[in-house]
């Protein structure tokens, strides 16, 4: 199955954790078709350090319970122990962290359940997914939103613009 990933790093010597990520990416969950430029980027939803961000397409076996298991593991090893907090509102709170391995896609499959959510939820509102994700798979159509990822990314940008002005 055809897989996209998008990768994050935030602490530590983030070049060398994103390296490190692809290496355990091949060794435990698939074989790295395509992998996008890494680009840094400001922390998106929080303040904090920037981050380093690259999109890969995977070739994988694994079923999507099995992949999430992986890239969990994968964080893991790479030295990621925080559990997903909330505050008081009940919203996410984002923290530094080694490395972030996200399920983007799994080939055009929409998958819903207590473990697993897919597309990722938010990745149309994310310029840091969408870019990476654009130079690999610029023709790719999000099956949710039913669009391609180059338009998703220009809406994104035209969004920004209109709420900047
Ligand atoms: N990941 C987040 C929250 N914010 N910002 C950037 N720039 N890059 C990320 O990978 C990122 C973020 C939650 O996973
Ligand atoms: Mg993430
Ligand atoms: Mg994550």
């Amino acid at each position: 199955m055809k897989v996209y990933l998008s990768l994050g790093s935030n602490s530590g010597n983030r070049r060398h954790n994103i390296v490190q990520a692809c290496r355990l990416i091949e060794a435990e969950a698939g074989t790295i078709v395509q992998k996008s430029k890494v680009i840094k980027t400001k922390a998106w939803g929080y303040s904090d350090s920037d981050y380093l961000n690259c999109a890969l397409e995977v070739e994988t076996d694994l079923k999507p319970e099995q992949l999430l298991k992986a890239t969990q593991r994968i964080e893991k090893q790479l030295g990621r122990s925080e559990k997903t907090t909330y505050d008081e509102n009940g919203n996410i709170k984002y923290v530094s962290r080694p490395i972030d391995v996200d399920i983007l896609f799994y080939g055009n499959q929409i998958i819903e359940n207590e473990a697993v959510c897919i597309p990722h939820k938010l990745m149309h509102m994310r310029e840091f997914v969408l870019t990476p994700l654009c130079e690999i798979a610029p023709d790719f159509i999000h099956p949710v939103l039913e669009t391609s990822i180059t338009e998703l990314s220009s809406r994104l940008k035209n969004m920004q613009f209109s709420t900047a002005q």
